[in-house]
Order: structure tokens, then C-alpha cells, then sequence
């Protein structure tokens, strides 16, 4: 039942109609598709992007950028992973009910609205990290496949008028992610957990969305962005061993 469950849950090969239909997609088309074809644009000849981790086949490059005095640093990673497919990568990035095993900035989340199967609008609240205020962000989160055996997830802020910003204790940030994988298997060869590699595209620009000191902030960029593609990459490859290859 376990394994029934989660292949029927996987993201559709198409975009759903019920999205299409809402407020949001204009946006959430418009920006999926900027994301999806920015993610797998190199980093290496380009001016300004900065190598800060190297790890096995991860790599991340920064841009140091700041906004009136707020680092706003955007990332870029990429990683390459063997026998997990783009679009299972995928399902347990954009599946809310696997976001605790693997999301460790986490302290709260809500399911703001299903808009459809590949759609959603969460709210979060991260863990506090001192001497800053706590943070939350709003967002919604579209998974899609694209050109070339790609899946990807783009997470982008949004408002709603239920989870109004900056009333509480938690000062509202601003996020841009997208993950964006790549399968590909030796060419003749029908693919299979032996045979196949997915790359990965992370990209993600965090704006605090308030004062938070430069260095502390990118203390916590260094080391959270590291563990958290160590670790969700783990996660799927774990999951993934005694089920059948989703493509
Ligand atoms: O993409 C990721 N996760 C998705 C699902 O949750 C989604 C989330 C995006 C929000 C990312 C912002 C996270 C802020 C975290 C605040 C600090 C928590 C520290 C916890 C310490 C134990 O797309 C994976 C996201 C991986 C997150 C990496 C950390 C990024 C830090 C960026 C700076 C945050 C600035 C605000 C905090 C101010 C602190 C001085």
C-alpha cells in the first residue's frame, strides 16, 4: 500500500487544468518558467559567482549581493545523484508530507491552500537564529516536468490575506527556489536504478525581509545550505531503494 501510495502521488507529466484556472498562475507559469530554463545555465565563466562548497559532485557558488545594507545573496548548486530520478527528486521535494523527515530549518508548517495536485501555497516558520527575530515566509510551490526529462519545483512568496505579514513575533522573508533535475541514462540503455544519474540545479535567493546582522547571516547560508542538499538527497536515494524507478 505504502509503495501504491507513492507512485500515484508522484507529480503528473502534465500541468493540471484546475491551476490554470486560478489567480495565481500567470505568475507561478511566468516565474516556473524563468526559474526552470535560469537553473541549468553555467556558473563557471560568469562574473561574480564565488565557489563556497565543494563536496563529492555538490557544488555552490554565491553572489554576494546586498540591498540597502540586507544580504540577499542568491546561491546556485548543482549535484549530480545516481539511481534516484528527477521526478522522484522531485515528489518528496514538493510533497508537504515528507518536509519534516528532511527540512531541519523548519519549525512550523501549514497548507495554506491546494490549488491543485501540482500546486500548493504553504506557510512556514523557521527556526530562530540569534540575535535575530524569528523568520516566516508564505509561499507557493508548483511542480512541473519540462523539456528533456526534467522535473522541476519552484517556490516563490506570495500574500494571503489570512497570514498577514509582520503581526506577530516572526518578521516575513522572501524566498526564490527552484530545484530542477535532469535525468539521463547511457544512450540505447532503458533506464533503470543501476544505469541512470540525475543532475540537480538548486537555485534560491533568501531576502530577510528585515535587519538581520551580514555575518551571522552568512554563517547560517554556509552551513545550511550544504546539509540541507546533503541531506534531502539522501532522503530520496533512502526512500527510493526497494521501490520501482519512477520516470
Ligand atoms: O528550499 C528549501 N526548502 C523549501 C521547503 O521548506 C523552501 C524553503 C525556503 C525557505 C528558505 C529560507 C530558510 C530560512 C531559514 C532561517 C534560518 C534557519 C536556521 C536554522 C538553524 C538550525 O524552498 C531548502 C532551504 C534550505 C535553507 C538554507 C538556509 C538559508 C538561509 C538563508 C538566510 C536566511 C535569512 C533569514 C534568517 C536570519 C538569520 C540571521
Amino acid at each position: 500500500a505504502e509503495r501504491q501510495r507513492d507512485r500515484v502521488d508522484l507529480p503528473p507529466p502534465g500541468v493540471d487544468n484546475r491551476i490554470t484556472a486560478h489567480r495565481l498562475w500567470p505568475e507561478i507559469d511566468r516565474i516556473s518558467t524563468e526559474q526552470i530554463s535560469a537553473a541549468f545555465e553555467g556558473v563557471g565563466g560568469e562574473i561574480g559567482w564565488q565557489l563556497f562548497a565543494e563536496e563529492g559532485d555538490m557544488r555552490m557558488y554565491r553572489r554576494e549581493m546586498e540591498v540597502d545594507g540586507m544580504v540577499m545573496d542568491p546561491l546556485k548548486a548543482m549535484h549530480r545523484v545516481k539511481g534516484v530520478s528527477a521526478r522522484e527528486l522531485c515528489h518528496y521535494f514538493f510533497n508537504p508530507r515528507y518536509r519534516y523527515d528532511w527540512e531541519t530549518t523548519l519549525e512550523t508548517m501549514t497548507i495554506v491552500e491546494e490549488v491543485s495536485p501540482d500546486a500548493m501555497i504553504f506557510h512556514q516558520t523557521f527556526k530562530r537564529v540569534w540575535p535575530a527575530s524569528q523568520r516566516d515566509a508564505l509561499f507557493w510551490s508548483h511542480v512541473r516536468a519540462a523539456p528533456h526529462h526534467t522535473y522541476a519545483v519552484t517556490n516563490h512568496s506570495t500574500t494571503h490575506v489570512d497570514y498577514p505579514a509582520n503581526t506577530g513575533a516572526c518578521i516575513r522573508l522572501f524566498v526564490t527556489v527552484c530545484l530542477a533535475c535532469r535525468t539521463t541514462a547511457p544512450p540505447g540503455e532503458a533506464p533503470t536504478r543501476d544505469n541512470i544519474t540525475t543532475s540537480i540545479a538548486y537555485c534560491s535567493t533568501v531576502n530577510p525581509g528585515g535587519w538581520a546582522p551580514a555575518g551571522v547571516l552568512r554563517a547560517v547560508y554556509k552551513r545550511e545550505y550544504p546539509k540541507f542538499l546533503k541531506r534531502f538527497t539522501q532522503y530520496v536515494i533512502d526512500q527510493c531503494q526497494d521501490k520501482p524507478l519512477a520516470i
